[in-house]
């Protein structure tokens, strides 16, 4: 292990792709740095030791001494704040900040580009995503990054946008602090992260940073917790809400099959092709994040009606007999889950676990009950979902809805296969990350459908 030296006075902290895009941004404007991981071989070794050979390096375990010197911490989101590490660095007067925080901090003193601003427990992905083809069926240029997979610092090397559309995490929201957002939106508060956080509040007031200095805030209405924080944000913030009923004069919302703003009918509801009411409401609050930056209204309708969807996220993956089978690995916690299981018609048959997370998952019951013809439990926390579902399952009809183990996604496949009936769904939707049994949430929707497509027709 290298020994850290002294001159240096940023500190990186985390070697995955944030901080390896965090000491490139650093090179470029000339500041010393040393970075720091826990694992003994993080990520992105290599390329850091190619790239930066002189950089003083500490791999293996975080090493308070270290910490203390720097004047400056970069953490990565994956790395907790609370940290005893950083914490004693920040007892020493260190700074602590991320990768947006330097993001927003060069784009406030140089371009001021507009940024619209994307947080919220699920969706996040969606909306960045269809709020960026609104821009560019517009024929604007725009980037988008963060949580969605660019880190923030990367775009910055691209040609000057006309905007950026930017996913900001609970852990990235943590350690940003200049965030001017033109429009900034929570999209729902559901449990998620409960293993990062003490309290359900923490993971709130994380992503409440989001409106802080925002020109524009948008308030899902349909979503209390969200609707709650509404009174909180400072009076000159103007406010626009969307929600999936009528919407009152300006705010965004459905009046007889179609999406409204205010009286205003803009476009049929069935025209969008991605299924369930949570995708309504997403291109809802992406037209109000849209109207913020002076999106013109023809092209965002043009890109909601375009719209298919993300991969693994509540997507079609075949008809086979008679039955229709979605992947939602990307539905990582409750909320997500539910959402599916709400938006598909018919009895469906769940496929979820994984790890916990430290969720509860008492809220998926009711819908369970309401929508599933069965339940096929995965992962190394299927015991903890059992527990809470098995009671009210019981209580019904002997067996009306059998909860089943499976041991990996293939049998679960099969089991699903036995369980479902004619016009029934079978759905992928784990409300748990994947890591206990797969490589990410990607790797699980890729061998799920694998599975579904070599079923015999
Ligand atoms: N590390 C430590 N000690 C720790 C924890 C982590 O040293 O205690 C190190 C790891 O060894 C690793 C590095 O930190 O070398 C990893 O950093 P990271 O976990 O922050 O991952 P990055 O590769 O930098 O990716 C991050 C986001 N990851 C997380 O928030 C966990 C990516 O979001 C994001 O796309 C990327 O920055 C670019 O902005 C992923 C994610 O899972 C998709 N996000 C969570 C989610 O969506 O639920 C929030
Ligand atoms: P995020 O980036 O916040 O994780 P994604 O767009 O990737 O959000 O979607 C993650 C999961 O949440 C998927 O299962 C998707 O079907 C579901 N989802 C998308 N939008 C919503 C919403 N508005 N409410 C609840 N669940 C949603």
């Amino acid at each position: 292990m290298a020994t850290v030296q002294k001159e240096w006075t940023s500190l990186i902290v985390g070697l995955g792709q944030t901080g390896l895009s965090v000491a490139y941004y650093l090179a470029r404007k000339g500041i010393s740095f040393a970075v720091v991981d826990s694992r003994k071989n993080p990520p992105r070794k290599t390329e850091l030791h190619k790239n930066f050979p002189d950089v003083m390096t500490e791999f293996g375990h975080f090493n308070p001494n270290t910490f203390i010197q720097a004047k400056q911490l970069i953490v990565s989101p994956g790395v907790a704040v609370a940290t005893p590490a950083i914490q004693a660095a920040k007892q020493q007067g260190a700074e602590i900040i991320g990768d947006i925080e330097l993001f927003v901090r060069d784009v406030n003193n140089s371009t001021q580009i507009p940024i619209i601003a994307i947080t919220g427990s699920n969706g996040k992905s969606s909306v960045t995503t269809l709020v960026a083809e609104m821009a560019e069926k517009a024929g604007w240029c725009v980037y988008a990054g963060g949580n969605l997979g660019t880190s923030s610092l990367e775009l910055l090397q691209k040609p000057q946008p006309d905007l950026y559309v930017m996913e900001l995490s609970s852990f990235q929201l943590e350690t940003t602090h200049s965030l001017q957002a033109s429009s900034a939106v929570i999209l729902n508060l559901c449990e998620d992260h409960m293993d990062r956080y003490d309290h359900f509040d923490d993971y709130v007031a994380a992503k409440r940073v989001i409106f802080k200095q925002s020109q524009w805030a948008v308030i899902n209405r349909d979503d209390d917790l969200v609707f709650a924080l509404r009174s909180t944000l400072a009076p000159e913030i103007p406010q626009i809400s969307f929600g999936l009923d009528q919407p009152e004069e300006n705010q965004y919302g459905v009046k007889a099959g179609h999406l409204c703003k205010g009286k205003q009918r803009l476009m049929l509801t069935n025209e969008i092709k991605v299924p369930g009411q949570h995708n309504i409401s997403n291109a809802l609050a992406a037209l109000a994040l849209g109207e913020a930056v002076n999106i013109p209204l023809k092209a965002m309708l043009n890109a909601i009606r375009a719209f298919t969807g993300l991969e693994h996220r509540t997507q079609w993956v075949a008809k086979i007999n008679q039955v229709q089978w979605f992947n939602d690995s990307k539905g990582t916690n409750v909320g997500a889950t539910l959402a599916a299981l709400a938006g598909l018609s018919g009895k469906t048959v769940l496929i979820a676990g994984g790890q916990a997370k430290d969720a509860d998952f008492t809220p998926l019951t009711s819908v369970v009950i309401k929508k599933a013809r069965a339940v096929i439990l995965i992962g190394e926390d299927r015991d903890k979902i059992a527990k809470v579902l098995q009671p009210s399952l019981e209580a019904l009809d002997k067996n009306s809805i059998p909860l089943v183990y499976a041991e990996n996604m293939q049998q679960a496949v099969t089991l699903a296969t036995d369980l479902a009936q004619p016009q029934d769904n079978v759905l992928l939707s784990p409300a748990c990350a994947s890591f206990d049994m797969f490589r990410s949430y990607i790797h699980r929707g890729e061998v799920f459908m694998d599975a579904v497509r070599s079923l015999p027709k």
